[in-house]
């Protein structure tokens, strides 16, 4: 891992600190920064792998990916190339326990063996839970919903039936089916009302392995560049495959700069091997000869400049996949697995032609809790992902807007300037964030004080229009006696501690030698919450909002720049067994603080570490790319991979981080932007200034239009985050997702739909003068021109740097805001304009929700938020809804949004008139034409008013 950037950084702040007299590196510090820098400056600057495991370097994965167990582990492990089988033990209306034991072992006490849990949920979920009998596994708390963690009845009541060799689990509410095979032991899942095919078949080829507790003590530890790992416990791997009959493609485990339809890890092996032992008929040339060899990983890190194409893991991992295929009568399939496990993990991929899709997960520790998530299309899935670990929760308005950010905006002044700068352009902005060089000497919640005298009056002044501010919070604490966080956190006894189980772990980061809360512990949680009110962050005010940067945990000097597995966590907990939680709850407890903070408003946090549930709390982003064209063409992939993973609130740095993007790229950066979920510019502390106006004036034009079409579309992107609040469904959506039974498009990732009404296919290539679009079955109207296409259809765009390719979807109806303005605040109340695109029967429908934008009245009150149906059929458009569940009800409504619409946009319309009537007020409005677009002008009706317009 190069470093050397960092520590040139590292040098800034110290001189800085040095300034002020606040910073002192300590001598050891010094010399551990020194050797870094030297070890880094000998490697030059690069990605290096060799600062990173690899599953032949991860003994855990070495061992259970291909090895067979060793004759005398036999009493320690169970499968791992022996068949295993299963015992009922007892079954209730919630539950079927099972014991697992090799075969061959006679079954008694002391045999090696595991307890099994078979559940199923409410949403359709099944569930597979397999223990250590001796001693139970970690589990993690707070990721999986409460109901889910905590009450009996969120379980599935249950029909039994035990037969010969196997046991059927019948969920009563749903129809999910599960049959557990006793011997070999498998369990197959079937979605509620399909035929005799399961969906996914845990253990189909015998992949499962799990390394039990052991009595006498060993010599476990185990080394990596110079760092014993001392893995007291002695191994604790489990594994075991999931196999998806059906499925062509497989999509997910984020987080990894790679393909969107994830490629075979490995070529099909042979049962002396081990892996996906038997099984499998596929003639050698249905067989995917192309594989990575490497295993995908999950285990949240830094990565210091990132490749572009790679299965290596980086900042965030989410242990859940979707597997989707078409059967030979054109029916599709989509299923999913939740492996709900926090520790390192691998994941091998076998795209085995007409066998379906095999894979086999491999954790470090923790136990085998798996949730098979039968479908059968992609919002099922993903609704039934989300009943689990939660959907989104609903952002700020003012967080769907566009962020300015830079390592780092220098002092006041700057930051003024950079406001003015935007208003002086005409470009609407949200928020300006401050990176690690505001703080005193990187103490969190403190300010330089030479270059930040009068924050709060800083952030007062954006605020006066309309503005935010975001500053960054890093998990890292230096220590310093004289820093109260640091203190206080030190007496209380909060810190993470060493593998003596006492001693706070001392880790370096940016401020030097630092110590690292314990998030694990719900009190430390509690405790840091507090730390963001008002009384508590000096300089702060409510419209403040916070980032946590390096929440892996980022720590320099530890093994892969993270923490020793055998550090010590609250409970007694070994990092190993939490390590990709860990981010997680730090973000957790930050966004609680800002949300209690603001008297229970919506937070705002942004994080570069996740995990599962990590959509519950806020954004993340995809960490460090790089200002060149792959690193904007692999964001896509990226941004999508997390939207099926359920985190859709996430985005890339628009330039790329690293590098200094020229205009052409700058400029086709804020086009793909515009439709990340989350839109951010960002430059490191060594790139040339870039705020969207120094790109020349052309580009700067092309730019405004860019971050305009954002704000334009933000009651689109609104309301289709309060579906995914809903539903799990992404904002920013694969093609498949949308045309799950088209086979040309499983692999797309070029292209993407916003919501169901939008496809965007952007320009990803320098000096392209055009793009090839492939447009599915339908009616489509290139949104330029209103052209209108059949799909399905493939043809090639003219493209010149002002275009972004991008068709409206007939049958589909979304609302604008086109009034230019300089932020979201601005824009509350400003009339709407209805887009709609007719189908080949001259229909279309769609929906707009809206809210305060800051509060949750609207969980609990149904006056608090309005949504409204919009339809059109017979050359007549329609505004309802209003009925209970769609809001704006009851007596003392709490919200209405009484917007005019001011134009609607009709694509496809048949009736020629140029007059336009609404029978309920009895006015007329001109139709007016352009092109084959017709436009309804000035109706000037509100919303929130059931009304139709009929065309003559
Ligand atoms: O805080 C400095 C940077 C930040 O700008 C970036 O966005 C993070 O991903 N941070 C990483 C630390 C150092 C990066 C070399």
């Amino acid at each position: 891992m190069s470093v050397d950037r960092r520590h040139r950084a590292m040098g800034t702040g110290a001189r800085r600190g040095r300034r002020t007299g606040t910073a002192t590196a300590t001598r050891a510090g010094w010399a551990l920064a020194l050797c870094v820098l030297a070890r880094a400056c000998a490697r030059g600057r690069a990605f290096k792998g060799q600062d990173f495991k690899t599953c032949e370097t991860s003994s855990f994965c070495a061992r259970l990916r291909d090895g067979v167990a060793r004759d005398d582990d036999r009493n320690h492990v169970l499968g791992h190339g022996v068949d295993v089988r299963a015992v009922v033990r007892s079954k209730s209306a919630r539950v079927v326990e099972l014991d697992v034991v090799n075969v061959g072992a006679v079954g008694e006490e002391g045999d090696a063996r595991a307890r099994v849990a078979v559940e199923a949920f409410g949403s359709g979920a099944i569930r597979v839970r397999v223990d250590d009998v001796q001693k139970p596994r970690y589990v993690p708390k707070d990721v999986l919903v409460r109901e889910v963690e905590f009450d009996v009845s969120a379980r599935a009541l249950l029909a039994v039936t035990e037969s010969a060799g196997e046991v059927m689990i019948e969920a009563r509410e749903t129809g999910a089916r599960a049959r557990v095979r006793l011997q070999p032991f498998a369990v197959e899942v079937f979605a509620p009302g399909s035929g005799s095919i399961p969906s996914a078949v845990f253990n189909k080829r015998g992949g499962f392995a799990m390394e039990l507790a052991r009595e006498e003590s060993g010599e476990w530890s185990e080394t990596f560049n110079g760092h014993t790992d001392t893995r007291k416990g002695g191994p604790t791997g489990v594994a075991f495959d999931v196999t998806f009959p059906f499925a062509s493609d497989v999509y997910g485990i984020p987080e990894r700069a790679t393909s969107l339809s994830l490629k075979s890890t490995r070529q099909y092996e042979s049962a002396s091997k081990g892996w996906f032992k038997g099984g499998g008929a596929a003639s050698e040339s249905e067989r995917n000869e192309s594989t990575l060899g490497e295993p995908y990983r999950m285990y949240n890190l830094d990565v210091f400049e990132y490749l572009d194409d790679s299965p290596f893991g980086l900042y965030g991992s989410i242990p859940m996949m979707t597997a989707h295929g078409i059967s030979r009568s054109s029916e599709t399939i989509t299923s999913g697995v939740y492996f709900h496990n926090p520790s390192e993990m691998y994941v091998d991929v076998n795209v085995d032609g007409s066998n379906g899709v095999h894979t086999k997960w491999m954790a470090e520790s923790g136990a085998i809790d798996v949730f098979i998530l039968p479908g059968t299309t992609p919002g099922k899935v993903l609704q039934q992902y989300t009943a689990l670990t939660g959907t989104t929760s609903m952002p700020p308005l003012f967080s769907l807007g566009y962020h300015q950010c830079r390592w780092n905006y220098r002092d006041e002044n700057d930051v003024k300037e950079v406001d003015k700068g935007f208003d002086e352009h005409d470009i609407p902005y949200d928020v300006l964030w401050l990176d690690i060089e505001h703080t005193d000497g990187k103490r969190y919640m403190t300010w330089d004080k030479a270059v930040f005298p009068t924050p709060q009056r800083m952030i007062e002044d954006l605020s006066s229009r309309g503005r935010k501010m975001v500053t960054i919070v890093d998990p890292h604490v230096k220590r310093d006696e004289a820093y109260p966080i640091y203190k206080e956190a030190k007496d209380k006894g909060f810190y993470v501690k060493k593998n003596d189980g006492n001693t706070d772990f001392d880790g370096w980061c940016w401020p030097g030698s630092s110590s690292y809360l314990d998030v694990t512990n719900p009190d430390v949680r509690e405790w840091w919450a507090g730390k963001f009110s008002l009384n508590s962050y000096e300089g702060s005010t409510k419209d403040l909002y916070i980032w946590n940067d390096m929440n892996e945990p980022s720590v320099f000097n530890g093994p892969e720049i993270t923490m020793q597995k055998d550090l010590i966590h609250h409970g007694g907990v070994e990092h190993r067994d939490v390590h990709n939680a860990f981010g997680m709850y730090y973000h957790m407890a930050t966004a609680e603080g800002l949300k209690r903070r603001n008297d229970g408003n919506r937070p705002f946090v942004l994080s570069r570490a996740f995990f599962a549930g990590t959509q519950r709390v806020g954004p993340i982003w995809t960490g460090d790319n790089a200002a060149d064209w792959k690193h904007l063409a692999v964001s896509l992939p990226m941004v999508l991979t997390l939207g099926v993973s359920g985190l859709t609130f996430s985005g890339a740095d628009v330039g790329g981080f690293f590098g200094n993007p020229d205009a052409e790229l700058m400029t086709r950066w804020y086009q793909v932007g515009t439709y990340y979920p989350f839109f951010r510019g960002h430059a490191h502390l060594e790139t040339k200034r870039r705020e969207p106006w120094l790109f020349g004036e052309e580009n700067t034009a092309i730019i405004r239009d860019a971050i305009r079409e954002r704000y334009a579309l933000l009651p689109y992107i609104y309301t289709l985050f309060e579906e995914s609040h809903r539903t799990g469904a992404p904002v920013m959506r694969p093609l498949w997702y949308e045309f799950p039974a088209d086979a040309d498009v499983l692999k797309t990732q070029d292209a993407f739909m916003l919501g169901t009404a939008m496809l965007i296919r952007p320009v990803l290539e320098q000096g392209a003068k055009s793009v090839s679009v492939y447009l599915p079955k339908g009616i489509w109207y290139e949104k330029r021109s209103g052209v209108r296409h059949v799909g399905p259809k493939s043809f090639d765009v003219a493209v010149s740097l002002s275009d972004v390719p991008v068709f409206l979807r007939g049958g589909t109806i979304f609302v604008r805001k086109d009034r230019a303005r300089r932020s979201t605040t601005a824009m509350r109340g400003d009339p709407l304009t209805v887009i709609v695109a007719l189908d080949e029967n001259g229909r279309a429908s769609g929906t707009y929700y809206a809210d305060d934008g800051e509060s949750y009245e609207f969980a609990s009150k149904k006056s608090a938020f309005m949504r409204r149906r919009l339809t059109f059929s017979n050359n007549e458009f329609n505004v309802a809804g209003a009925g209970a569940e769609d809001g704006n009800a009851g007596d003392a409504k709490s919200f209405i949004d009484h917007s005019l619409i001011e134009r609607v946009t009709v694509h496809g319309l048949s009736a020629t008139g140029d007059v336009a009537t609404c029978a309920a007020t009895r006015d007329s409005f001109d139709v007016v034409r352009v092109g084959a677009v017709a436009n309804i002008r000035r109706p000037n009706l509100p919303i929130s008013r059931d009304f139709t317009i009929a065309v003559q």
